[in-house]
């Protein structure tokens, strides 16, 4: 392959003579060079063919390595301030100096691959190119299936494009005889992600795993592309895209931010149950968001696959995801059957009486330990779901009606509300909060602010970020989206899930809809418009397993201490804080007495 780009040819050269591959390997993206790599990983007791699912294939990591790291991502400004106090900072030079000593010949022994790779359909308007380079077979094999990995964006570059360099390194040379490991990568204090927002760059180094490697993800089309999106007057946000359409044939485009493990593939995927009603799927986790030619704002999933938590994942809580799992996808960290196929907890029907756990080791379900680690994970073609819209690669995307916020709340926050205007939406996004979950390296449960779901990939100031936001808003003016908070996993005194969830959630999105039709009634409370119980549609609904009353519940003393909490969460941002939150932070803790 010839390449025309001298900037691009620079990189790759400089990158070779630093990091000392073996060999350089350009991907072109094609079915054969992913059949390759596959072949290669299965020799070298990498990856392991599934009996039971074509091109399938299985990988274990390391057990140090198994999620996000948000103590090693760091955001390098050039003034601390403009990453904020949500991110790690260490100043570039000192970033660079550190992580060049580690990329120095770190890819002896390894082949060295360039992915050249656009994040958005090729020719959307809305894409962005990115060219990653990195030591791991896997990454290139997960980068085929959720990024447009190849030629075709070489081409798009030309001579002089722009793209966003990406570096990654599992930092696990091999001396000459070496063997290697099925899952190599760095220990933990070696371990870096990070970003460089104000040159558009990324070095990560020492993990393999998710969003660590895979830099089109996290790392480009949420910290890199956030920061690029404020510069640039449009939103890069995590969210998932989904349509629904009513018995009327009506559209509503709705996207939601959740956190990580929260729900987003669930949720996008969704089957409703009530009838008449259809959903189909945009995106699970990210949406890049710009304003259409009418002021309203349109928007892309700018990937082309799933990175999706596979424990919890079956035929009653997801059918397309199981569907979309057949053929061609990539597990990690799952159990292994002794028929040959992958299995996690929560699968329908009986655990297998034995199976292989993500450890390698034998294991039962006496053993006492999940078989498959919570944070496990299928890459799969978004193609392949049988709920993806026809409209999912639309290059100017779909216009948005409606932004939902929520997290995981075991109490206090109610099945769902709704902001009486923008800044109160703006609000509820700069203050969700969720218990955190395995898709970061650290404790599960804790409960935690996380702003837009936005907390680990916010890539400058949260403040900032908030009034681009607001600024957003009155761009959008009276053709913004409606906004709503919604929570599905409040549970009774005796730790029972007070909601259904899933197919079920229809539902409240019904109800959602029919608000912006005026169809449907809200009272005021003190912390938005809630739904009365006549106006949530449970026909059909085991009435006697749902205690809407609790659901729904606004429990004014408990509130006082979100207020309290939030004040805290705020004070961090200091003056950067934009006024108009604060004044809805006053206002909420007036109405609540
Ligand atoms: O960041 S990952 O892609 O590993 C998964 C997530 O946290 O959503
Ligand atoms: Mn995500």
């Amino acid at each position: 392959m010839t390449v025309q780009h001298a900037k691009l040819k620079e990189w790759v050269d400089s990158t070779v003579a630093w990091c000392r591959p073996d060999t350089v390997v350009w991907c072109d993206g094609s079915p054969g060079e992913y059949e390759q790599l596959m072949n290669r990983m299965v020799s070298s007791g990498m990856a392991i063919p599934l009996k039971k699912r074509p091109q399938s294939f299985l990988f274990r990591s390391q057990p140090s390595d198994v999620a996000r790291i948000e103590s090693r991502t760091y955001i390098s400004t050039a003034n601390r301030d403009d990453a904020g106090p949500t991110n790690n900072w260490v100043a570039p030079e000192e970033l660079k100096a550190t992580m060049k000593g580690l990329y120095r010949e770190c890819m002896r022994g390894r082949a060295m691959y360039v992915i050249p790779f656009s994040m958005g359909p090729i020719d959307s308007p809305l894409a962005k190119v990115g060219i990653e380079i990195t030591d791991s077979p896997y990454v290139v094999c997960n980068m085929h299936i959720m990024t447009r990995v190849g030629t075709k964006v070489l081409e798009k570059l030309g001579a002089d494009g722009e793209f966003i360099p990406c570096l990654h390194s599992i930092g696990a040379p091999l001396a000459p005889g070496e063997a290697d490991s099925a899952w190599p990568c760095a220990p933990l204090e070696k371990k870096y992600i990070s970003h460089f927002p104000e040159e558009n760059l990324i070095w990560s180094y020492g993990s393999g795993y998710g969003g660590n490697a895979l830099l089109g993800k996290k790392c480009l089309a949420l910290r890199i592309a956030s920061a690029m999106a404020r510069r640039e007057g449009w939103m890069a946000e995590h969210m998932l895209i989904l349509r629904l359409t009513n018995p009327a044939g009506r559209r509503f485009h709705i996207a939601a931010a959740f956190p990580s493990a929260c729900g987003k593939t669930n949720l996008a995927m969704l089957t409703p149950t009530i009838p008449g009603w259809k959903c189909e799927t945009i995106g699970d986790d990210i949406a890049w968001i710009k304003i259409g030619p009418d002021g309203r704002p349109y928007a892309i999933n700018p990937e082309s696959g799933f990175f999706g938590v596979a424990p919890g994942t079956s035929y009653s809580s997801n059918p397309a995801a199981m569907d979309t799992l057949k053929e061609n996808t990539i597990f990690t960290n799952c159990a292994l059957t002794d028929d040959g196929d992958i299995w996690w907890e929560g699968m329908d029907g009986a655990p297998p009486r034995h199976a292989i756990d993500w450890k390698g080791r034998d294991w039962t379900p006496a053993s006492g330990e999940p078989a498959a680690h919570p944070n496990a994970r299928f890459t799969a073609p978004a193609r392949q779901c049988p709920s993806i819209s026809p409209d999912w690669e639309l290059p100017q995307g779909v216009p948005i009606d409606i932004f939902v916020f929520g997290g995981r709340r075991t109490g206090v926050v109610p099945l769902v509300h709704e902001a009486a205007g923008w800044d109160q939406g703006v609000f509820m996004g700069a203050t969700a909060s969720s218990e955190t979950t395995a898709a970061n390296i650290g404790a599960v449960g804790n409960l935690r602010r996380d702003p837009f779901a936005m907390q680990p990939f916010c890539g400058y100031n949260m403040a900032d970020y908030f009034g681009h936001w607001l600024e957003m808003g009155d761009r959008f003016g009276n053709k913004a989206p409606r906004i709503f908070y919604v929570n599905w996993f409040r549970r009774n005194a005796d730790g029972k899930w007070l909601w259904p969830g899933f197919g079920e959630n229809s539902r409240v999105l019904k109800w959602m809809c029919q608000r912006l039709e005026g169809e449907v009634g809200a009272v005021e409370t003190p912390i938005g418009l809630m739904p009365r119980q006549e106006d949530l549609d449970l026909t059909g609904l085991a009435q006697s397993a749902v205690d809407l009353q609790e659901l729904l519940r606004v429990d004014r003393e408990a509130w006082k201490g979100e207020v309290a909490d939030i004040e805290r969460s705020f004070a961090q941002f200091g003056d950067r804080l934009p006024e108009r939150l604060r004044h809805q932070l006053a206002e909420l803790g007036r109405r609540l007495g």
